[in-house]
Parts: structure tokens; sequence; C-alpha cells
């Protein structure tokens, strides 16, 4: 029963694929009837590789400018560090003469009075100290301050006050600090250094001397300084001694 019911269904197979190649041969056969060209009458071919690309076109023209918003300039960068300094340039033309001054505070006639004034007033002054204490010869004007002490405490009375021990360099001067004193004063000279090499405080060699006879001894080896005597003469002694102080001051 089962074989018998396949049997139609073969039958039907097979006459559905004659028709369906009889159909084919005709449709092609009928196309070579109509058609100029040659056909083939086959199985359609593979599609090939595609063809190179053509040359470059010739260039366009310039397309007109977009539309749309332009965008807002964005803020300033950060500041970027120093440059290294340029090389100095050329001086500038000297500047014409300004005009003069015109300060009452530097009124020279006003300068030059008051000037004047004080240098009658220390002329005056000079009077006075060289009629009651010191001694003038030539631009040397000789103090003292009447107490005795060590030559080294001298020599620092003389420089506080911008002075320096009196030092006669001539008859002249050594017999003004004589008219001056009422006790023996300490000179400026000294042997420290070198023994009996006198020298003034500056070290230089002296020119002028008035030695008492038998002098200097330097007695006791121990007389480095030198006084004044009443008489105008001079003595070495000692240094630690205590004497009269005289400063001699420049004019
Ligand atoms: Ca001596
Ligand atoms: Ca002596």
């Amino acid at each position: 029963m089962r074989t018998m019911s396949l049997i139609p269904s073969l039958s039907l197979l097979l006459m559905s694929m004659v028709a369906a190649s009889y159909s084919e041969t005709v449709t092609c056969e009928d196309a070579q009837k109509t058609c100029p060209a040659v056909i083939a009458c086959s199985s359609p071919g593979i599609n090939g590789f595609p063809g190179k690309d053509g040359r470059d076109g010739t260039k366009g023209e310039k397309g007109e400018p977009g539309q749309g918003l332009r965008g807002l300039q964005g803020p300033p960068g950060k500041l970027g560090p120093p440059g290294n300094p340029g090389p100095s340039g050329s001086p500038g033309p000297k500047g014409q003469k300004g005009d003069p001054g015109n300060s009452p505070d530097c009124d020279s006639s006003l300068a030059v009075s008051e000037r004047k004034a004080l240098q009658t007033e220390m002329a005056r002054i000079k009077k006075w100290l060289t009629f009651s204490l010191g001694k003038q010869v030539g631009n040397k004007f000789f103090l003292t301050n009447g107490e005795m002490m060590t030559f080294e405490k001298v020599k620092a009375l003389c420089v506080k006050f911008q002075a320096s021990v009196a030092t006669p360099r001539n008859a002249a001067e050594n017999r003004a600090i004589q008219n001056l004193i009422k006790e023996e004063a300490f000179m400026g000279i000294t042997d420290e250094k070198t023994e009996g090499q006198f020298v003034d405080l500056t070290g230089n060699r002296l020119t002028y001397t008035n030695w008492n006879e038998g002098e200097p001894n330097n007695a006791g080896s121990d007389e480095d300084c030198v006084l004044l005597l009443k008489d105008g003469r001079w003595n070495d002694v000692p240094c630690s001694s205590s004497h009269l102080a005289v400063c001699e001051f420049p004019i």
C-alpha cells in the first residue's frame, strides 16, 4: 500500500522537471530570434574585478563661506616667563642746562654773611682762650687743662679734643709752651721704639732739640718720655710719671 502511493508522486516530479527544461529552451531560442546581438545560451559568468580609478578631475571653484555663527574669542592665555634682558642701549644726547635753583636755603649771600659772623665769633673765642690759658705761635695754639697725668693719659686727652701732645718745632714754639706752663710738662717726643733715638708721635726724627745739660741720660734705663722744664730745657723722664698735660691745636 505504501509503495503504491509513492509512484504517482515520482511521476509528477519527472513531468515537472521536463516541463521546466523545455520552458528555458524556448525562452533562449526566442531571444536569439528577436535580438541582433549574439546571446550565449549558457549559464551567466562571475563578476570581474573593479577597473582602475580614473584621472583626477579639474579643481572646482571655491565654495561659499559656511553659514552659522562664528565662535567667541577665548580668554587670553597665561603670562609667559620673562625673556632675557636685552643689550644696553647707546647713551642718549646730553640734555640742556637746567635753570638755576630758587631755594631760599641756598642763598649764597646769606651763607657768606653767616660764615663771616662765625669766623668773627671764633676769633673772639680764641683771643679769650689765649688771654686766659693758651699761647698761639704761627698756626699752632697751645692749651693746658692744668692737670697732672701720665704720658699715655696726656696722649688720650689730646686725641679726645682732636689735638696732639705739644711738640715744639723751633725756639718760638718752645718759648710759647714755656710761658704757658707753671709746672714741668710732657712733650710729644719719645725714644720708646729705639733707645736714644727720639722721635715725634708720627715717628719722624727731630729737627729741633733743647736738651738740658747731661740729658738725655736714660736714668735707670727707664726714661723714654721728655719734659719741658720751667727754664725751657728738656729732660728725659719715665713715661709712667705724672706731669702737666699740654696739647697743641692746629688753627
Ligand atoms: Ca730712653
Ligand atoms: Ca733724664
